[in-house]
C-alpha cells in the first residue's frame, strides 16, 4: 500500500539518490584516470599546483605513511590544522583512505581552542604547516598516546620526533589498508548545533557520499551532470568547514574541475586570481558577495569568465544579489546566482537553486535536494504549516548525522525519534516548493559564514571574578553579517572596563569570535524561568543595540 503522507511534510521534487557502500575516497576519484594531467588543486597565492594523476599518487603515499609508518589504526582520530592549500587534499583524503576520522580545526584558532577539540575527540596525530607547529607541539602534551606531528612543507626532525610530509610521501612504507564500511564515521567537523559548546559531528562515508549525490543531479547542476568540461573554480571558504570541504572541494574534484584556492583571502590577490585563472565559477559566502558588489578595486571586466557564483553557508539578501548584478552590469541569464542552505548536521546541503530558476525566486535557499523531506513547524503548537506560514525547518534524509560525538543528550535534542533535524532556523516555503530563511531560534551567531557559539564566548567572560552574569547575542553587521556583543552584569562596586573584557575574549579565541560588537552593562540579563537567557530578546528592542 502507499505510503499515506502526513499533510505539509514535503519530498524532494526530484526524487531519489542510491547510495552503496563506496567509501567518500573512492566516490570522489572514481573517475580521475579519464583526466590525470588535468591541473587538480593550485594555490592561488604562491601558484603552487597539482595534477589529478599527481593527486591520486599522494593520496596513495600518504593513506600508506599514517598507517604503516605513523601506525595509526582504523579509525582513530588525525587532526588537521591546514589553512586551503592543495596539501590538504593529500591529508584529508590520504587519512579517509586508511579508515582514519579526520577532524579539523581553524589555523586562526588559539591552542585553548585546538585544545579543547582535539582532546575531546581524542587526536591521535596532527598535521599542520610550519607556523603552527609549535602549537601543535604543545596541543599534543594534553593528548592521550599520541602517534606524531605531520610537518606539512617541513622534513623529518629527528630531534622532536615531527614527520615532514615529503620524507613520508617519498619512502615505502609497508601498509595493509583496511576494507573501509561506508557506514563508518569519517569526518568529525564541530558545530554548536541549536545551543551550547561546540560539539563533534560525526559524518560518516554515506552521509558526505549522499550529499554528494544529491547535489549533483542534473537539475542542480550547470551540464546537466555532464563531466570533465575543464571547468576553472576560484574559492576562498575554507576546506575545514563542511561547505568549503564537500560541498566546495569534493563537487568539484568529481567533476575533475581546476581548483583554485586562497589560504588566505586578500582583495589583491582574489582579484589577481580573477584575472589570471578566468575561473567560471565562484563559491563565497555572503560577505565575499558583498565585497565583489561594492568594493571599488573589483572592475566588471576581471568577472568576464564568470558564468555562477554559488552563494551559502548564512544568510544573502535579495538587494544584495541584485547589487551584484547592477554593478557588473551582467543579467541573471549572463551569471547565475545559486544559493545553498545547509548545516554542518546535514553534510551541508538540505536545499539548494535549480540551476536555472525562476528571476522572481531570487533571495529563495531553494528547493528539496533529492531524498530529502521538509516540515516547517509553528512555534507555539508544532504543528507542520502550510506554505507561506513561517516556522521551525525540519529536515529529513541521508546526509543528516550520525549524532554528536560523546553526546547522547545533544543528539536526541536535535534528532528527534522520526529523524527529523530540528535546524534552528525560521523559515517558510510557497507553493513550487521554493523555502526562505527569516530568523533563527538557536543562539548561533555567523560571523562571515563562520559559527560562533554564544556560549563559548559567555564561559570565558564567567571565568572573571568580577562579573556576575552574561549574555552574548550576535548584533547585524553590514559586512560580516552578524558580530557578536557582550551584555555583561557586574558584582556590587566592581569597575571591570568595556576594554579588559573585549581584551581577555582577544585573548583566548580566535579573531572571528571577538567582541566585535563591543560590550554594554546592564543590570539583569533577560532569563526565562528555565534560567535560559532570553537570546532573542536582544534582537528585538532597540534598546539593546
Ligand atoms: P553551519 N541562508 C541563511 N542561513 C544559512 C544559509 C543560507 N543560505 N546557509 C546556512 N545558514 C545558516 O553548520 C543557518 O542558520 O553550516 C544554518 O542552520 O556552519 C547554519 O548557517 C548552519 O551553519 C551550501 C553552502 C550549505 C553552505 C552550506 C551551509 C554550511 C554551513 C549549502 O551550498
Amino acid at each position: 500500500t502507499a505510503p499515506v503522507l502526513e499533510t505539509n511534510l514535503l519530498n524532494s521534487l526530484y526524487g531519489e539518490v542510491a547510495v552503496g557502500n563506496e567509501t567518500l575516497t573512492d566516490h570522489v576519484f572514481k573517475d580521475v584516470n579519464l583526466w590525470p594531467s588535468a591541473p587538480c588543486v593550485t594555490c592561488g597565492t604562491s601558484g603552487r599546483s597539482y595534477d589529478y594523476g599527481m593527486m591520486q599518487l599522494m593520496i596513495e603515499r600518504c593513506a600508506a605513511a599514517l598507517s604503516g609508518h605513523l601506525k595509526l589504526s582504523p579509525g582513530e582520530r588525525i587532526g588537521l590544522i591546514l589553512p586551503n592549500i592543495p596539501e590538504f587534499v593529500v591529508l584529508i583524503h590520504g587519512a579517509m583512505k586508511a579508515g582514519l576520522v579526520v577532524t579539523f580545526a581553524n589555523p586562526l584558532y588559539t591552542s585553548d581552542e585546538v585544545r579543547r577539540q582535539f582532546a575531546d575527540c581524542n587526536v591521535k596525530a596532527i598535521a599542520t604547516i610550519e607556523m603552527f607547529i609549535p602549537m601543535a607541539s604543545e596541543v599534543s602534551k594534553s593528548l592521550k598516546d599520541y602517534k606524531g606531528t605531520i610537518w606539512v612543507g617541513g622534513d623529518d626532525d629527528k630531534v622532536t620526533g615531527i614527520h615532514g610530509l615529503r620524507s613520508l610521501l617519498m619512502a615505502d612504507h609497508d601498509a595493509d589498508l583496511p576494507d573501509v564500511d561506508a557506514n563508518d564515521v569519517c569526518l568529525i567537523p564541530y558545530s554548536s548545533g541549536t545551543t551550547g559548546l561546540p560539539k563533534g559531528v560525526m559524518l560518516t562515508h554515506k552521509n558526505l557520499v549522499s550529499n554528494l549525490k544529491q547535489v549533483q543531479t542534473p537539475k542542480f547542476m550547470k551540464y546537466d551532470g555532464e563531466k570533465g568540461k575543464g571547468d576553472v573554480i576560484l574559492t576562498v571558504p575554507p576546506f575545514f568547514h563542511i561547505y568549503g570541504f564537500n560541498g566546495i572541494l569534493n563537487y568539484n574534484l568529481i567533476l575533475g574541475y581546476h581548483i583554485v584556492s586562497l589560504p588566505k583571502f586578500t582583495p589583491d590577490d582574489y582579484i589577481k586570481c580573477l584575472i589570471e585563472y578566468q575561473p567560471s565559477t565562484l563559491f563565497v559566502v555572503p560577505s565575499l558577495l558583498t565585497f565583489l558588489a561594492t568594493h571599488p578595486s573589483v572592475k566588471k571586466e576581471y568577472l568576464q569568465s564568470v558564468d555562477s557564483i554559488m552563494v551559502g553557508a548564512a544568510p544573502t539578501t535579495e538587494s544584495m544579489l541584485e547589487k551584484f548584478l547592477l554593478k557588473v552590469e551582467k543579467t541573471k541569464d549572463q551569471i547565475k546566482l545559486l544559493q545553498g542552505y545547509g548545516m554542518t548536521e546535514s553534510s551541508p546541503v538540505t536545499l539548494l537553486t535549480p540551476y536555472i530558476y525562476p528571476y522572481e525566486k531570487i533571495g529563495s535557499i531553494g528547493q528539496l535536494v533529492p531524498s530529502t523531506q521538509a516540515r516547517v513547524i509553528s512555534l507555539t503548537t508544532g504543528e507542520s504549516l502550510g506554505p507561506h506560514e513561517s516556522g521551525e525547518l525540519l529536515l529529513r534524509g541521508p546526509q543528516v548525522m550520525k549524532g554528536y560525538w560523546n553526546n547522547e543528550e545533544a543528539t536526541k535534542e536535535t534528532i528527534d525519534n522520526d529523524g527529523w533535524l530540528h535546524t534552528g532556523d525560521i523559515g517558510y516555503y510557497d507553493k513550487e516548493h521554493f523555502f526562505y530563511i527569516v530568523d533563527r531560534t538557536k543562539e548561533l551567531i555567523k560571523v562571515k559564514g563562520n559559527q560562533v557559539s554564544p556560549t563559548e564566548i559567555e564561559s570565558i567572560i564567567m571565568e572573571h571574578p568580577e562579573v556576575a552574569d552574561v549574555a552574548v547575542v550576535g548584533m547585524p553587521d553590514a559586512l560580516a553579517g552578524e558580530v557578536p556583543k557582550a551584555f555583561v552584569v557586574l558584582k556590587p562596586d566592581h569597575k571591570l572596563t568595556e576594554k579588559q573584557i573585549i581584551d581577555n575574549v582577544a585573548q583566548k579565541l580566535a579573531k572571528y569570535k571577538h567582541l566585535a560588537g563591543g560590550v554594554a552593562f546592564l543590570d539583569a540579563i533577560p532569563r526565562n524561568a528555565a534560567g535560559k537567557i532570553m537570546h532573542h530578546v536582544f534582537g528585538e528592542s532597540e534598546k539593546w543595540a
